[in-house]
Formats: structure tokens, C-alpha cells, sequence
């Protein structure tokens, strides 16, 4: 399909309906509403540094409004807007312990789960965070409200996943399921244009993103992988690069665009943790739904494929390792001891 740089996202969004005839305009309802709320938080998080000034978050400003936190502004806001948008029956949002119910009359066929503003750690301090998203059809009837059945369900079913990273432009990434695309949002005009269609994951890198302070305490197989890619061999391209930001979204973003490994194996630093620190509904799952459909791959640290895994809780923890194709392969060898 012809997709000229510079078409805005909705115009995109309809086109990309037209290939499939049996479409109702519902999908693409939801991602326009989606994309509204994505333009809020924008708005707010290029505010951040000067609502500092006007009234640390969780106090009142100067105009004696109460500043929310900007991860709680981001809940909020997708919150709000998708529960009476009309095209979904029940979310889920890391922010929010339980599924959050729609605005009753405004039950839709799709469900929607989401991490509104990931990479807390960075959020004070000027640095890439983003939204991420993933949306599956309902599994309970049409009518009437969603439940937890409708929202544990394997990321293979997805029917959208994408994010909205908010770097040194935002830029909204996804799929419907025809390769993924990214547009970037021209603040002047508030619309989001083509600028990276067709996005294809270099098949192999020399970049690795891991957090390596939890070194020591990481299963054998990755340590050895480590150092594996850190040792000299020019004729394979190795030492590879550390690339570390500690926000999921743009680390992913960076190794989608310039090739890369990201990994968050599990560790034994945090027996609450037992499956390291991502979860599977609204981080893993809709990454990896767009690594594959850019022609890489998403594992977990004992081989299973990220999509494929069957979701028994809503914020289920899940060691992912994410990228280019060769890469998440090679990783795959020292799992099995061939290495
Ligand atoms: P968060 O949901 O609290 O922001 O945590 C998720 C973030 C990811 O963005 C990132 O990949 C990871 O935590 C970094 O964790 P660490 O600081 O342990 O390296
Ligand atoms: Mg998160």
C-alpha cells in the first residue's frame, strides 16, 4: 500500500481500514480518541518543568490548583476519555489495581490496556517517557459491560498495539497488524504526520540495553550472553554498544529504529519480583505484537514466545527480551547451552 509521507494519522487510520471491507470504523474511532489523549499528556508533559515552578506536583500552584503528578494526570486523562468514547467495554491502566468499568451506555467491542506514562524514573528529570497501548476485541458479548475475561488474553489476539513516546518530538509508533508505522506530532498544528512508514527492525545490531547493576544477580545464561557481546570480535561486530535509558519506550524505540537488544531477564535482587520488573498486558505484549511486526522478535528469558503466553493476572510481571532478530536468536543459544 502506497503511504505518503506527510499523511496525517487519520487520514492513515481510514486508508488502512479500506483493506479490510468487513471494517466498521470502530478501530479506527478508538485509535482517533486515543490519539487525542495522547495529545493532551504531550501538551502537559512539555509542561512539566514549568509546572515545577508554578507548584510542585501533588501540591497547589499558584493559582491555587491542585497539580496532579504527571503519571497520574496521564491516567487520568486516557481514563476519561475512553470511558465514554463508545468502542471499548473495560480497561486496565498499571496505575489502577482492579479493570476499570466504561461509563455504562457506552459499551464498545474492544478492550483496551495501558501503561499511561512508563518510566517513572524519568519522568523529573527531562528524559524519554511514553504511553503504551494494546487493544484486543471483546470476548464477552457485544452488550453490556466488560470483565477481566476480556482483557486476559494473549498478545498474539491483539488487534492495535503502539505507543507514544515523548522524546525530543513525540511520536506516536503502531499496528493494526500491516507492519508498523510512526508518525510525529508537529506541536504548531497538533496533528501527528507520516514520517517513519513501514518500519522494519534491522535484523542484527551492536547495541544492548540492559540494566547492568542487577549483574550480579542474573541467571548464568545471561550473564554469559553479557559477556558474550561485550567481548572482541570484529569479525561478528562485537564489543557491541551499551545503550541504557531505563524508559522502556524509548529504549525499544531506539533499538526499532537503529537495531538493537533490549533485555529485562529476571533476577534474584527482589523476591517480590520472581519474573523481573515488565509486565505482560501493557508492556511486553504490545511491544513485542510491534518487534514482530517489524521482523524482530520478543522472548522471555526461558525461550517462550512473549505473544504466545497466556495471561493468568492483569498485571503479571514477565522477563522479556525484545529486538533485532539475530540478537534475541543468539540469546536463545545460550539459554539452550549451546554457548
Ligand atoms: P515504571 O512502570 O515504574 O516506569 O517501570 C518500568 C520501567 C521501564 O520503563 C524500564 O524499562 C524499567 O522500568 C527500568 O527499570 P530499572 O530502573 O530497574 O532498570
Ligand atoms: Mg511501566
Amino acid at each position: 500500500m502506497n503511504r505518503p509521507l506527510g499523511v496525517t494519522v487519520s487520514r492513515h487510520i481510514i486508508d488502512s481500514q479500506r483493506l479490510h471491507p468487513e471494517a466498521t470504523g470502530e478501530l479506527s474511532g478508538l485509535l482517533n480518541e486515543l490519539i487525542v489523549a495522547a495529545k493532551t499528556i504531550s501538551a502537559e508533559v512539555n509542561m512539566a518543568g514549568l509546572a515545577d515552578i508554578l507548584g510542585m506536583s501533588g501540591k497547589t500552584n499558584i493559582q491555587g490548583e491542585h497539580v496532579q503528578k504527571l503519571d497520574e494526570f496521564a491516567n487520568n486523562t486516557i481514563k476519561r476519555r475512553m470511558a465514554r468514547c463508545g468502542y471499548i467495554c473495560v480497561m486496565t491502566s498499571e496505575e489502577e489495581a482492579d479493570a476499570i468499568p466504561v461509563v455504562e451506555g457506552y459499551e464498545g467491542k474492544y478492550t483496551l490496556a495501558f501503561d499511561p506514562l512508563d518510566g517513572s524514573s524519568n519522568i523529573d528529570v527531562n528524559v524519554s517517557i511514553g504511553t503504551i497501548f494494546s487493544v484486543h476485541r471483546r470476548r464477552t458479548p457485544d452488550d453490556g459491560s466488560g470483565d477481566d475475561s476480556d482483557l486476559l488474553r494473549k498478545g498474539r489476539e491483539q488487534v492495535a498495539a503502539g505507543y507514544i513516546i515523548y522524546g525530543s518530538s513525540t511520536m506516536l509508533v503502531f499496528s493494526t497488524g500491516d507492519g508498523v508505522h510512526g508518525f510525529t506530532l508537529d506541536p504548531c498544528v497538533g496533528e501527528f504526520f507520516l514520517s517513519h512508514p513501514d518500519i522494519r527492525i534491522p535484523q542484527r545490531s551492536k547495541y544492548f540495553s540492559i540494566n547492568e547493576g542487577n549483574y550480579t544477580y542474573w541467571d548464568e545464561p545471561v550473564r554469559r550472553y553479557l559477556e558474550h557481546l561485550k567481548a572482541v570480535d570484529k569479525a561478528s561486530g562485537r564489543p557491541y554498544s551499551a545503550r541504557y535509558i531505563g524508559s522502556l519506550v524509548a529504549d525499544f524505540h531506539r533499538n526499532l529504529i537503529a537495531g538493537g537488544i533490549f533485555l529485562y531477564p529476571r533476577d534474584h535482587k527482589n523476591p517480590a519480583k520472581p519474573h523481573g520488573k515488565l509486565r505482560l498486558l501493557y508492556e511486553a505484549a504490545p511491544l513485542a505484537f510491534l518487534a514482530e511486526q517489524a521482523g524482530g522478535r520478543a522472548i522471555t528469558d526461558d525461550g517462550r514466545t512473549i505473544l504466545d503466553i497466556e495471561p493468568e493476572e492483569l498485571h503479571q510481571r514477565v522477563p522479556l527480551i525484545i529486538g533485532s532478530t539475530h540478537d534475541v536468536e543468539l540469546f536463545g543459544e545460550f539459554l539452550a547451552g549451546k554457548r
